[in-house]
């Protein structure tokens, strides 16, 4: 057991599922609660930072209890079977590739894995000489594979028009929106439109929230929120004209944060259904809930072959945070789709944590040309859009130093003799290189490899022996081990640079109006104050003034998101008038002084007298109250 006595506490986790239970957090949907296993993950040392994340994302696969009936889950008999309608309308897709598309859409995350799978599931069709049935939606265009473009997010009309542009000239089409917490107005838009027009579409709703939980706050110009969407959705499902796919998951690691096992949890669902019909298409055979369990339940082994290796995981980890410590820089160097992983946790850094670009990138072999992306070529638009190890090498080796950690990223049928080159030059700037490689079962790292790199994170996954489809699954759950290794770098190495408190990240970016409500709800988590006054102290730092004018508070909220997205610490700085009720520049200065953000919220909340407590607090106290 690798637990001191000292800090058994803090992996001990009683609280276990708590968080199924009616009344904890109960204003808040599940995708934001705060996770009761990772509360003190603020304080953990990066091998409990890993068992954490472990058994936070172990939840993905638990069963419904018998005993609270409160959620569903992945593998509950509701969720198998709307997977098993779904395949069937994917296949008949499938027959008819002229006349008929799969879109997948959806914002940040979300969007970066509709355009994963979109990509990968037209490769498998092309190696069968078919043509490609699917398409991706992402809000932002394809500049937000790379980067974060939170406004389109909240625009329904955006949605709406990316759609149309899409499906032109097709006559089904089967509409898949993922928005992990039942929230992106750019995904209610598409929906609602498919629900208008179901002679021509299937809308599928993906998200990990009971519909009862979906947004529900009014959407700048428009008629709906998103829970009456989803309602629509549910109402339609009856006559199975629209499905909707909401297993519960449990709360993110690092509160709100849908990229982990939001994200995960996506892969898991779509991945198993779209497999699953391709093979039934091509087997000519129907798809069982069996089939589809089977699928399902090989991912729990992934799980398990990924975090076998958690200390490994640890020492990366650790490696990461005293990077970013010394403000270094953290380089993921990847082949073919473990590529795009990397470039995907690394462009998430940027609105999880507030970090620059600059600070964990992502790069891919061919570049675009490999990422096989619909705009092609971006690089031109400035240097976070440059994506090739080409760019890496002439680009960023010149200025890398010791500080910086570079991750290498592969399968051992990827270049061996490209990626020892490329390592031994790597070498000559920082000591900190590492690999993790993906190997097949009879397959071994050679020792040249070994000997290029400080550490080999060797995943050894078994022979595939059946057909073209698990190749493709094999594939598929490499990237799920990778997404899981790189999300627990990023979100570990933050933790130790002291991003996090709690697990709340507290200096998040407002660039939207989800953010925006979180941000309010962080507030009142900390301080016990009432909605309003959050707000008022939220609008004061993002606008800089202690005197709020009504015009300020009467504008719309994507007025000050736009305005909050050009700045920084606005949520730590409210955090400090709350507390101190002191004035904004007072506020900004003391944020300013220090670089670590939690030590100074700490100080502000844990005065002489008052305990360290992060507590579940009525989030809707009421104005008179106060
Ligand atoms: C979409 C999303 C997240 C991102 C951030 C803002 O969320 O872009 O991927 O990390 O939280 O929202 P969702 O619509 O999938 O819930």
């Amino acid at each position: 057991m690798f637990v001191s006595q000292k800090q058994k506490h803090i992996v001990e986790t009683p609280d276990t599922g708590k968080w199924e239970l009616a009344g904890y957090e109960a204003a808040l949907p599940v995708t934001e609660k705060s996770n009761p296993i990772t509360r003190e993950i603020d304080k953990a040392d990066p091998v409990q930072i890993v068992h954490l994340l472990k058994e936070c994302d172990a939840e993905i696969f638990q069963e419904e209890d018998d005993t609270l009936v409160n959620y569903k889950r992945l593998y509950s008999a509701s969720v198998l079977q709307t997977m098993m309608d779904v395949t069937k309308k994917v296949e008949a897709i499938l027959k008819d590739p002229e006349h008929s598309l799969i879109i997948l859409s959806g914002c940040g995350t979300s969007g970066r894995l509709a355009f994963l799978l979109a990509t990968s599931f037209n490769k498998l069709l092309k190696g069968l000489h078919k043509n490609p049935s699917y398409a991706y939606i992402i809000a932002g265009g394809d500049k937000a594979i790379l980067t974060s473009q939170e406004a389109p997010e909240d625009n329904p009309h955006l949605g709406v028009e990316a759609l149309k542009r899409v499906c032109a000239g097709k006559k089904k089409v089967l509409f898949i929106g993922i928005s992990c917490g039942l929230s992106a107005p750019f995904i209610a838009g598409q929906l609602d439109f498919c629900l208008n027009n179901l002679d021509v579409f299937t809308p599928v709703l993906v998200g990990f929230n009971p519909v009862s939980m979906a947004r529900n706050e009014i959407i700048e110009g428009w008629h709906l929120t998103f829970r009456q969407v989803a309602e629509k959705m549910e109402e339609v499902q009856e006559t199975r004209r629209a499905f909707i796919l909401n297993p519960a998951v449990g709360p993110e690691g690092i509160s709100g944060s849908s990229r982990m096992k939001g994200g995960s949890a996506t892969k898991i669902i779509l991945e198993s259904l779209l497999l699953a019909a391709h093979k039934a298409t091509s087997n000519n055979k129907e798809v069982t809930a069996k089939n589809l369990l089977d699928w399902m339940k090989t991912y729990e082994k992934v799980h398990k072959i990924t975090y076998s290796q958690g200390k490994m995981i640890a020492a990366m980890v650790k490696q990461a945070g005293t990077s970013l410590e010394k403000m270094g820089r953290i380089y993921y160097i990847g082949w073919q789709t473990l590529g795009v992983m990397g470039i995907i946790d690394a462009s998430e850094c940027v609105p999880t944590f507030g970090t620059d670009f600059s600070d964990v990138r992502g790069f891919i072999n061919k570049g675009y040309k490999e990422m096989a992306n619909r705009e092609g070529d971006l690089t031109s638009r400035g240097p976070e859009f440059e994506i090739s190890h080409e760019d890496f090498m002439k680009n960023v080796l010149p200025d890398v130093t010791e500080n910086d950690t570079v991750v290498f990223i592969f399968t051992l049928d990827d270049d061996l003799l490209e990626i020892e080159k490329l390592a031994n030059q790597v070498k000559n700037k920082t000591p900190n290189l590492h690999a993790i490689s993906h190997v097949t079962t009879g397959q071994y790292v050679s020792a040249n490899i070994k000997k290029t790199f400080a550490s080999v994170m060797s995943m050894t996954w078994p022979i595939v022996f059946f057909e073209y489809e698990g190749f493709f699954l094999q594939k598929f759950q490499r990237e799920l081990s990778t997404k899981w290794i790189l999300n627990a770098i990023s979100t570990g190495g933050h933790i130790l640079k002291g991003k996090i408190y709690f697990n709340h990240m507290i200096d998040l970016k407002v660039s939207n109006s989800k953010l925006f409500r979180r941000a309010v709800a962080i507030l009142q988590r900390f301080t016990s104050r009432s909605p309003i006054i959050c707000q008022e102290a939220l609008l004061k730092s993002i606008y800089e003034t202690d005197d709020l004018s009504d015009e300020i508070r009467n504008i719309k909220i994507s007025t000050h998101t736009t305005l909050a997205a050009t700045k920084f610490k606005v949520v730590p700085t409210a955090l400090v008038l709350l507390t101190r009720n002191c004035s904004v520049a007072e506020a900004m200065s003391r944020i300013q002084a220090k670089p670590v953000v939690r030590d100074t919220i700490d100080r502000y909340l844990t005065a002489p007298g008052r305990k360290r407590t992060a507590d579940q607090i009525e989030m809707h106290r009421d104005e008179e109250n106060e």
